[in-house]
């Protein structure tokens, strides 16, 4: 699935993005089910659904409203969604190009919906997202399939490339988990961040330790990202799954290894939300701000 130079792209810059992993023919049932989630939001005036452990499914901005819907969140869509779970369990270009990163064993973690609506004004702060799901080892790739056209303007993911070499950043500041590192990382990341652009069906295959935000969506159009964490299958997880899933732990790809992998790290202890995501938390002030 993916070319030596696009691997190689991955490990120097700890992100690549894919041009047309996925055809239109292939998008279509994909968009038309989170289209048919978006229609459903305006019957709630909040977060509703419910996840395995009782959080909200479907998380909402505040400003959410009928006529103005701004769903921000859909938790573990593969466990309500066929055309979601076949992406994460089925052969296909989003496993295809995991397994050409990771190796042939592959581990589901976790998947989400992402979108920006229009007039919602998500944003996401600056985070690796190991810090929020540690593992045994950070063979872990985040991979991003776009439902929509991404162009500057709509919000789209921001990232320092060359980040996932460097330290893991606290998302504890001040006694508080805001889910977002310091004010004075994310200004270092600001001066070195770069766009992920690509048109509906790209796929963004981001490392874990990968510095990464992005702002709110400027445009009329939605921006939705559907986006899936996988690891390699001898990696395991150190902190409870703050988006748990019936399939969370199985093996998307290949075998399971009997055998558990680990590096020398350290990181923080992460928090699960108490809201429906970690959007409520990205949007809680350290202590000292408040
Ligand atoms: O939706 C985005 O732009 C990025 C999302 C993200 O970083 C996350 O959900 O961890």
């Amino acid at each position: 699935m993916l070319s030596t130079a696009q691997i190689k792209q991955f490990w120097t810059e700890g992100v690549v993005v894919v041009n047309a992993a996925l055809n239109r023919d292939q998008l279509g049932p994909l968009c038309r089910q989170h289209q048919q989630w978006i229609d459903q939001s305006r019957q709630h005036l909040g977060p509703f659904g419910e996840m395995l452990d009782g959080r909200p499914r479907f998380d909402v901005e505040p400003v959410h409203c009928a006529e103005r819907p701004a769903l921000r969140r859909v938790s573990s869509p593969e466990e309500i969604s066929k055309e979601y779970f076949d992406l994460v369990f089925e052969r296909g270009p989003l496993i295809d190009a995991v397994v050409d990163l990771l190796g042939q064993n592959i581990r589901f973690h976790h998947a989400k919906l992402n979108s920006k609506l229009p007039n919602s004004g998500t944003v996401v702060k600056w985070h690796q997202d190991f810090p929020f799901d540690p593992h045994s080892n950070d063979d872990c790739v985040t991979a991003m399939l776009f439902l929509d056209d991404i162009d500057s303007e709509i919000g789209p993911a921001r990232v320092v490339p060359g980040s996932h070499r460097g330290q893991l950043h606290s998302l504890w500041q001040d006694g508080v988990f805001t889910g977002a590192v310091a004010d004075s990382v994310a200004a270092d990341c600001e001066r070195q961040a770069v766009e992920c652009l690509g048109d509906a069906g790209s796929l963004c295959l981001m490392h874990t330790r990968t510095l990464h935000a992005s702002s709110a969506n400027l445009t009329d159009r939605t921006r939705s990202l559907f986006i899936a964490t996988l690891t390699a299958a001898d990696a395991v997880p150190l902190a409870p799954n703050a988006v748990p899933s019936i399939h969370a732990g199985r093996i998307a790809h290949g075998q399971e290894p009997g055998r558990i992998r680990s590096i020398e790290l350290q990181v923080d202890t992460p928090e699960i939300p108490k809201g429906a995501s970690f959007f409520s938390q990205q949007a809680t002030l350290p202590k000292g701000d408040q």
